[in-house]
């Protein structure tokens, strides 16, 4: 009788604990919204972070503002290191961890700026409103 309770109490906890894990894996989706957009002096801020691809996938930002996308790298060994932006004629290998500050010029309403590594595995979107 009381090795049942007990091992009815260890599926209990077995249970809890695998729900536990699945729901800290949702909570790190890289395709979450969060707060990637800052205004310092006149100028829009946008934070990427790299690394087995690009996070967030998609950012809402300001149009007719001059904007600097940080894209950020942290022992990034993967090849979303190696960024392309078409629109932008940008083109460059990050490095393995630091911080790259890449200058946009003004964009217009309604333009969706993307970033693709050099393979087009990985990419990112920026929409201007
Ligand atoms: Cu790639």
């Amino acid at each position: 009788m009381k090795s049942t309770i007990i091992s009815i109490l260890i599926a209990i906890v077995l249970i809890g604990g695998a729900v536990f894990l699945v729901k800290g894996k949702n909570d790190a989706n890289p395709g979450e919204v969060k707060n990637n957009v800052t205004v310092v002096d006149g100028k829009q801020i946008i934070e990427i972070d790299v690394k087995g691809g690009y996070s967030p996938k998609v950012t809402t930002a300001k149009a007719d503002m001059p904007t600097v996308i940080k894209m950020k790298t942290s022992g990034t060994f993967d090849c979303s290191s190696a960024l392309t932006i078409p629109s932008i004629s940008y083109q460059k290998n990050l490095p393995q961890s630091g911080v790259t500050d890449i200058e946009v010029p003004a964009q217009k309403v309604g333009t969706n700026l993307q970033g693709i590594c050099s393979m087009g595995m990985y990419n990112f979107s920026v929409n201007f409103i």
